[in-house]
C-alpha cells in the first residue's frame, strides 16, 4: 500500500486536554504516530502541494488564526498550549475580536483540542499526506493509497476546530478527487466518533455523499452531530447519512450498519472512496466504548475493498497505543 506521512506531523504534541472536570494527559500524542510507522514499513515523504487544496475547504481567516495562534497566545504572555475557555452558544457574529481568548472561543468548539507550537506545521503536514494520496491515484500511479494523518481532522468544520483536529484532511482530499474528476466522490467514516466537520462542509453540497457509523451522539463526543436525522439539506438533502449505534456494538451489529452504509454509497453511483479510518473502534480503546477485534478491523478493510472502488484512506482517531500498529496493519 503506497502510503503518506510527512516528517513535520509530529511537530504537533500537546500536553493536556481539558475534560471530565481534570487537566488529563492528552491522549492524541506524536507516539501514535510512532507506532503506527513501526508497523507500516516504508512510507513516503508528501510533496507539497500548497495551501490551495486547503483553502479549497477551510476559510482563509480560520487558516490564518490557526498559522499565527500560538504565536498570540505567547504574545498574550502565557505558557504551554493555546486553549479557550468562553464559546458563543449560538452563532457567531463577525465581531473581529482581536485577543487570543476570544480568538480562541471563536473558532474552537471544545477544551481538548490546543494548539501548541507545532500544531499549524503538523496540521499543514497531515494535509499534504492526505493530497498527495489522491495526486497518487490521479496520476494512475495508485488505485490504492493510505495517508497516514497526525493529527486527524473528520472533526474540523470549514472554519473551526475541536476534537483533536485543526484541518479536514479526508474533506481536502475529497474535494481534491472532485476537482481532478475522479468524482462522483463518497467520504465513509469509520471513525468511532461522529465526523461532524466532514458532515457540515458537505451537508448542503449534493455531489460529495457522507456516510458515517460511529457512537451514538446521546452518549458520545461530539454530542451535537451525528444524529440519525441529520440527511443533509438543500442540494445535499439525502447525501449524508447517519448510523450512531450504542455502546457496547461488536462486529455482528457493525458488520449490518457497514454494509447499509456501502449499499448507499453504490446507489449514490461513486468513483471514488475517501474513507476516514479510526481504530478507536477497537474493544481495548482507552477513550472508547465499542467492541471490534483486530480480526474484525481486516473484514472492515476487506468489505469496504468488495466496493471495488479506488480508495483513499485517511487515518482519523485509535488511542490504544499498543495495538494502533496491528489494527491499522489489519484495516489497511
Ligand atoms: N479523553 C478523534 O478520534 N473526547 N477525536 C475525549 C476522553 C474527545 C476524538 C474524552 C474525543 C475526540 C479524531
Ligand atoms: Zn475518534
Amino acid at each position: 500500500m503506497l502510503t503518506f506521512c510527512s516528517p513535520a506531523q509530529n511537530a504537533h504534541a500537546p500536553l493536556l486536554e481539558l475534560v471530565n472536570g481534570q487537566a488529563e494527559a492528552h491522549a492524541e500524542i506524536p507516539a501514535r504516530l510512532e507506532n503506527m510507522l513501526a508497523a507500516m514499513g516504508a512510507v513516503r515523504a508528501p510533496e507539497n502541494n500548497g495551501l490551495e487544496p486547503i483553502l479549497a475547504v477551510h476559510d482563509p481567516a480560520y487558516v490564518a488564526f490557526l498559522q499565527s495562534a500560538h504565536d498570540a497566545w505567547l504574545a498574550a504572555g502565557r505558557e504551554g498550549d493555546a486553549i479557550g475557555y468562553a464559546f458563543p452558544v449560538r452563532g457567531r457574529r463577525p465581531l473581529g475580536l482581536e485577543r487570543i481568548d476570544g480568538r480562541l472561543g471563536q473558532y474552537g468548539f471544545d477544551t481538548v483540542t490546543p494548539i501548541a507550537a507545532g500544531t499549524w506545521q503538523a496540521a499543514y503536514g497531515a494535509a499534504q499526506s492526505a493530497i498527495a494520496a489522491v495526486e497518487a491515484q490521479a496520476s494512475g500511479e495508485a488505485r490504492h493509497a493510505f495517508a497516514l494523518c497526525r493529527p486527524p481532522g473528520h472533526h474540523a468544520g470549514a472554519d473551526y476546530f475541536g476534537g483533536y483536529c485543526y484541518l479536514n484532511n479526508a474533506a481536502i482530499a475529497a474535494r481534491a478527487a472532485a476537482s481532478r474528476e475522479m468524482g462522483p466522490v463518497a467520504v465513509l467514516d469509520v471513525d468511532y466518533h461522529h465526523g461532524n466537520g466532514t458532515q457540515d462542509i458537505f451537508y448542503e453540497d449534493g455531489s460529495i455523499f457522507f456516510a458515517s457509523i460511529h457512537a451514538d451522539p446521546k452518549t458520545d463526543f461530539p454530542y451535537f452531530w451525528g444524529h440519525a436525522e441529520e440527511r443533509g439539506a438543500g442540494d445535499g438533502e439525502g447525501t449524508t447519512f447517519n448510523q450512531p449505534l450504542p455502546r457496547g456494538t461488536d462486529w455482528t451489529a457493525y458488520e449490518g450498519a457497514l454494509g447499509k452504509a456501502l449499499e448507499a454509497i453504490a446507489r449514490f453511483g461513486a468513483t471514488t472512496l475517501i474513507v476516514s479510518y479510526g481504530a478507536d473502534t477497537f474493544a481495548e480503546d482507552p477513550i472508547s466504548q465499542f467492541a471490534l477485534t483486530t480480526d474484525d478491523m481486516q473484514r472492515m478493510g476487506a468489505a469496504i475493498t468488495a466496493l471495488g472502488l479506488p480508495t483513499v484512506t485517511v487515518m482519523e482517531g485509535g488511542y490504544n497505543g499498543a495495538a494502533l500498529c496491528r489494527n491499522v496493519v489489519g484495516f489497511i
